[in-house]
């Protein structure tokens, strides 16, 4: 029987059920904090040192000290997953600015909170891996890079969530976010590719993207593969007209899409290069 998730809370260990913070945490009331989402494959974690340096990024442009050295938050990682007995899981890493005031002030705050949550990831069913997925491009539009930058992986994933659920209403699983300039940004939670005449392309980061941690590791094995990679704005003409497309993230890992807003991508069918890729990337994932 699987045992009870123990969460992490600043130093501590707590069983689930028991593993409280304050609600007056602003991470809570207005989303002031930052997380990673991590992958275990295999009893070790996937890029731990490329998330913590992600988070700490994110934290630096919020203006969030994090009480830890990035030696200690791995180390907190490591024993929290091995505190779990987690072979193949998920890590959700949280740093919030701690419980305060009401009112927006972050000055009026203190403690932040480092949660971390080793459990279970749902993925997408087994048959959409081997038969793609359908998507639709969302209304919602990714956040301006002059409002909360996507590049900060905040705890305000709202936006993305209206996006999701523009995607839901239409019956697809993931949505595509274009940016105010109306090029191809992302998906909710996922990096975007797609191949045109062999070259692989993807949105530079001033697109309005995530650096994706599995985005820049699938251009890495796809130039190991001897596959040409741009980075390259791109349309929804560009998606359209695509031989093939996927998205790639912690949780999706790599994933293919089919069709998009009614129109079959190449042959919508699964391409081979992202059945490759796909490949390639388990492969370095479990190895
Ligand atoms: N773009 C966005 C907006 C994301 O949130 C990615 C791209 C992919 O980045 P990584 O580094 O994971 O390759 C993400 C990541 C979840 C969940 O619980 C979401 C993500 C990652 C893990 C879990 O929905 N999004």
């Amino acid at each position: 029987m699987a045992q009870t998730p123990k969460v992490y809370i600043n130093g501590k260990l707590f069983d689930k059920p028991d593993a409280k913070i304050s609600v007056y945490d602003h991470g809570l009331l207005y989303g002031d904090g930052v997380f990673e989402g991590i992958r275990v494959y295999s009893a070790k974690v996937f890029r731990l040192k490329e998330h913590v340096d992600r988070l700490w990024d994110s934290a630096r442009h919020i203006g969030l000290e994090i009480p830890l050295s990035r030696e200690q938050m791995v180390e907190a990682v490591l024993d929290t997953v091995k505190a779990n007995n987690k072979i193949d899981g998920y890590i959700r890493l949280i740093v919030t600015r701690g419980a305060g005031t009401l009112g927006l002030d972050p000055r009026k705050t203190s403690d932040p909170q480092i949660i971390i949550i080793v459990d279970d990831i749902t993925m997408y069913p087994a048959d959409l891996y081997e038969n793609g997925l359908d998507i639709v491009t969302a209304a919602t539009i990714r956040n301006h890079p002059n409002a909360t930058n996507p590049r900060i992986k905040s705890l305000n994933y709202l936006n993305n969530i209206l996006a999701k659920m523009e995607g839901i209403r239409a019956g697809c699983q993931e949505a595509l976010m274009l940016n105010h300039k109306g090029e191809v940004s992302e998906a909710t939670g996922d990096n975007v590719f797609i191949v045109k005449r062999g070259v692989l392309l993807t949105p530079p980061i001033d697109a309005g993207i995530l650096e994706g941690i599995t985005r820049n590791a699938v251009m890495e094995l796809a130039k190991q593969a001897s596959i040409p990679v741009k980075e390259q704005s791109l349309t929804r003409h560009d998606i359209y007209a695509a031989d093939e497309c996927f998205l790639t993230g912690t949780a999706a890992e790599v994933i293919a899409v089919v069709k998009c807003d009614g129109r079959p991508i190449g042959n919508g069918k699964v391409g081979p290069i992202t059945r490759q890729l796909r490949e390639r990337f388990m492969q370095l994932a479990r190895s």
